[in-house]
């Protein structure tokens, strides 16, 4: 990619993870991906320590690892609570994972979520150079460009949204939900999963903002002009088929081989959150033992649910019902010498991780909504060639978009998933290697680096074609001329 020697990437997100070499336990998908793609050049990582203080100062602490500056600043406890608790992850999330039952509207986390952002972009301002791209990450931080810009910074800045962006039906039970997509527009690139969560945005501009659709792709509305995209998000693929060849990873494949007995695993592994679908997905694998009694001894699922999120109320009432329906389950269903679920919290590292996923012979990623998923390419990345596990993947991940040869189910219906874990278990070795292929080929292709690179590159474009004067305005829904 040929730019400026002197242009800088500056990745701005809510909370940073040191990109320790291969990512701490406690790292998201988020922040697996913004490690790797940082790795690859000289940026600054800017974003919250994770620390609470009394009082904001706007004291920045740099520090370099891994071949990255990380600057972090402090927030209070009252911002952490209103602004990351509350409209973070108590408004915006359940939201736009299609959860309004789930959604708590308090003015109050508003105010901060609007504050934070001004006291972000007062402490990055300074380290702003001329000719560095500012690439702003996901729904914490979604006013962040437009304070920059009244802050006179002119750089190309970049916004990307790291989950679903939902029907317009939905945003407008937000209050202020102009005032959000508004503060869209000041960015040059919005970038998004998917054509799905893209053309959902384009209908909010054009049916609720008046909005429209340049002959270049580009949206109009609120007198200003962004080129939105979809960016699908990929994996680190070669570093985890280097993690494959660890000596931790081969270690815990063995030791699940050996305590498999035979049988056939069924593998599940998710951030502990209600978006990934696991309940349903324990109440279809049930529905499977029951239907199917000739599968009973002969399989068990591993469902490996890890949690981040402890302190908000939703995720607390989830632990105690996963534990309940998989006691239950396993009440009903285990024998001497055979439990039909292993219900596991414990983090595991990325070897162990990668190990656990090779040994599996169904991987079940089955979220009623989520923005990418990354599991479901990790899963694949993992796979022995000579004898790849199958992917059960649901519709309404963004991954389906590009990957094809999973199977792909209804998450809401138990019969469905049921069937496709039929189907993988009983699926000869050709096609389970063809499907392989083509998805490992898809993984290798749209990793990590194309996932940055195309995204810088495209900010470069729209910031050369800002300066050019504008093309004439064609309206999306008129085609006749
Ligand atoms: C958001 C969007 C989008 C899980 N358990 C352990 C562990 N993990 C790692 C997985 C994977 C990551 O967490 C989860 O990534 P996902 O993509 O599945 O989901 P979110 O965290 O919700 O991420 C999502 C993503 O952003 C990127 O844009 O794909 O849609 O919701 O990497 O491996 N890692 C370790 N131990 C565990 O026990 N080390």
């Amino acid at each position: 990619m040929e730019h400026s020697a002197l242009s800088r990437l500056i990745v701005v997100s809510n909370r940073i993870s040191a990109p320790a070499p291969e990512g701490a336990a406690s790292q998201g998908g988020l922040a697996m991906a913004i490690s790797a793609a940082l790795r690859q050049s000289s940026g600054i990582w800017f974003g919250w320590s994770g620390n609470a203080i009394d009082e904001f100062t706007g004291q920045i602490s740099m520090q370099r690892e891994a071949g990255v500056t990380i600057a972090t600043i402090d927030l209070e406890a009252q911002d952490i609570d209103e602004y990351y608790n509350g409209y973070a992850n108590r408004t915006l999330w359940p939201l736009f994972h299609y959860r309004i039952d789930l959604t708590q509207y308090e003015r109050s986390f508003g105010e901060a979520y609007a504050r934070v952002n001004k006291r972000f972009a007062d402490t990055l301002l300074p380290l702003i150079g001329p000719d560095d791209i500012v690439w702003i990450q996901d729904y914490h931080l979604i006013p962040l460009g437009r304070e920059l810009r009244e802050r006179g910074v002119k750089n190309a800045i970049g916004f990307f949204l790291h989950i679903p962006w939902p029907a317009r039906e939905l945003i407008l039970t937000l209050p202020r939900h102009r005032q959000l997509v508004e503060s869209l527009f000041h960015y040059d690139v919005v970038g998004f999963h998917t054509e799905e969560w893209k053309a959902a945005f384009q209908s909010y501009v054009i049916n609720d903002a008046d909005g429209m659709a340049l002959s270049d792709g580009r949206l109009t509305a609120f007198g200003r002009t962004v080129r939105p995209g979809a960016f699908p998000i990929g994996i680190d693929a070669q570093g985890f088929k280097d993690l494959i060849q660890s000596p931790v990873a081969q270690e815990s494949y063995d030791r699940i081989i050996e305590s498999k007995a035979g049988r056939k695993m069924l593998l599940g592994v998710d951030r502990l959150d209600y978006s990934k679908g696991i309940d349903e997905r324990l109440l279809a694998y049930e529905r499977l033992l029951t239907d199917s009694p000739e599968l009973r001894r002969q399989i068990f699922l591993l469902q490996i649910s890890t949690y981040t999120r402890s302190e908000v109320t939703a995720y607390q009432d989830m632990i105690e019902r996963l534990d309940s329906i998989s006691g239950r389950i396993n009440g009903a269903h285990a024998e001497m010498d055979w439990i039909p679920i292993r219900n596991v919290h414990r983090m595991h590292s990325r070897e162990e991780l990668a190990g656990i996923y090779r040994a599996a012979d169904v991987a079940l990623v089955t979220p009623l909504r989520d923005g990418m998923n990354l599991v479901a390419k990790e899963f694949v990345a993992a796979q022995d060639e000579a004898n790849p596990g199958v992917l059960v993947l649901s519709r309404f991940a963004g991954a389906a978009w590009q990957m094809r040869d999973a199977l792909i189910v209804n998450p809401f219906s138990q019969e469905d998933v049921s069937d496709a874990v039929k189907r993988a278990l009983a699926m000869p070795l050709k096609e389970r290697q063809s499907r392989w292929r083509a998805l490992m080929d898809g993984v290798e292709r749209d990793d990590i680096n194309a996932w940055r690179d195309n995204f810088v590159a495209a900010m470069h474009e729209a910031r050369d074609q800002g300066r050019k004067p504008p093309r004439p305005r064609i309206a999306a829904a008129r085609k006749d001329g």
